[in-house]
């Protein structure tokens, strides 16, 4: 997986910048962490640098609060977790410290399912997988490879990687050799059951947080004969509790789960006039939607971050579903209506196709 080049810079350096994009999740934050752990006890120095704050929900994987905004640029090389397109690393590109010291110094990509062409304005050595599940697990194949040292932290880390871009390997992208690795990573030492409840603890919501929970599910609005379920986050509410929990996540998933929703989209307006959207879909196209408007991710997880009013980019929304929908239509035409047994026997079908 690495070349001889690669693997020299990694054997060479003896400080290494880990980068997370400016949309750290699970996988980019235990990425980072278990590559800290892994080059650690090689006798490297590791500094973890992401331009944003580790959202909250995070918090519950220890080392996260070793990861700063600050860009040590002294590292001899850097290696950016999780993404290979520029826009999502346009804070750290805004920089003049970080770019040059990316213009110049090695830099390796580790990223999986990439459905963009890599577009980092400076020179780097890419390695991606299209079957990993999560950057873990490309981590997880490189560190079996080259036989690094995969300690319990590092187990543990790259156990959560796995497990969040994949929801618990439930996705369709999970693959056996993720649960493979998962397997392996228990071996070496991580315990899902104290994750999990470390998770748990911190996902506990206040009183206040559900009740306004309560708000949004009022707010819920359909567009495309129910297909689209959308909530918008006004600034003064991403402000008031966004410290307490990300808005968008307390009812974007259960908005998934609404019968006849195919996509469900958050969108945040600030006051500088940008508005970030958020899309989970059912059927494989939130990336199309994204790249409509200029953003990217995967078939049912994707983003988008644009400069428009409100007021403007809903019917821009309203009819670019639409068209995502026909499109998807014309290529899966629908099924006559069944009754629940037909449908077990349609998914069993769909399943073994799948395998085979
Ligand atoms: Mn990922």
């Amino acid at each position: 997986m690495l070349n001889e080049e690669q693997r020299e810079y990694i054997e060479k350096a003896q400080t290494i910048l880990v980068i997370q994009a400016e949309n750290p999740d699970g996988d980019s934050l235990g990425s980072a962490l278990a590559l800290e752990e892994i080059f650690g006890a090689m006798g490297k120095q590791v500094s973890l640098h992401c331009p944003v704050q580790i959202p909250t929900y995070l918090r519950h994987i220890s080392g996260w609060d070793r990861v700063t905004p600050d860009f040590l640029n002294n590292a001899d090389m850097a290696i950016i977790v999780d993404t290979l397109s520029k826009i999502l690393l346009s804070k750290t590109l805004d920089n003049p410290i970080a770019r040059s010291f990316l213009e110049s110094k090695p830099v390796v990509v580790l990223d999986h399912h990439v459905s963009v062409e890599p577009d980092l304005p400076f020179n780097a050595h890419y390695i991606t997988s299209q079957t990993a599940v999560a950057t873990g697990e490309l981590i997880y194949d490189i560190a079996s490879e080259e036989s690094w040292p995969v300690n319990v932290q590092a187990a543990s880390h790259l156990f959560i990687s796995i497990q969040a871009d994949s929801l618990g390997l439930t996705t369709a992208a999970t693959t056996a050799e993720s649960f493979a690795a998962c397997a392996e990573l228990v071996r070496l030492g991580a315990v899902p059951a104290d994750i999990e409840a470390a998770r748990r603890e911190l996902m506990k919501k206040s009183p206040e947080i559900l009740r306004y929970k309560g708000q949004l599910i009022e707010r819920i609005e359909y567009f495309n004969d129910g297909r689209t379920a959308l909530i918008n986050i006004p600034f003064d509410e991403i402000h008031e509790y966004s410290n307490q929990y990300n808005p968008t996540m307390l009812v974007l998933d259960e908005m998934r789960l609404v019968i006849g929703v195919d996509v469900a989209i958050g969108v945040k307006t600030y006051p500088d006039g940008k508005l970030t959207g958020k899309l989970r879909s059912n059927i494989p196209v939130s990336h199309f939607a994204a790249k409509y408007f200029g953003g990217d991710g995967h078939p049912f997880a994707s983003g988008f971050r644009i400069y428009e009013s409100y007021d403007e980019f809903l019917p821009e929304l309203v009819q670019c579903m639409e068209k995502v929908y026909a499109e998807y239509d014309s290529e899966h035409p629908r099924e006559e209506t069944t009754t629940q047994s037909d449908k077990n026997d349609g998914f069993k079908s769909f399943r073994i196709k799948e395998g085979s």
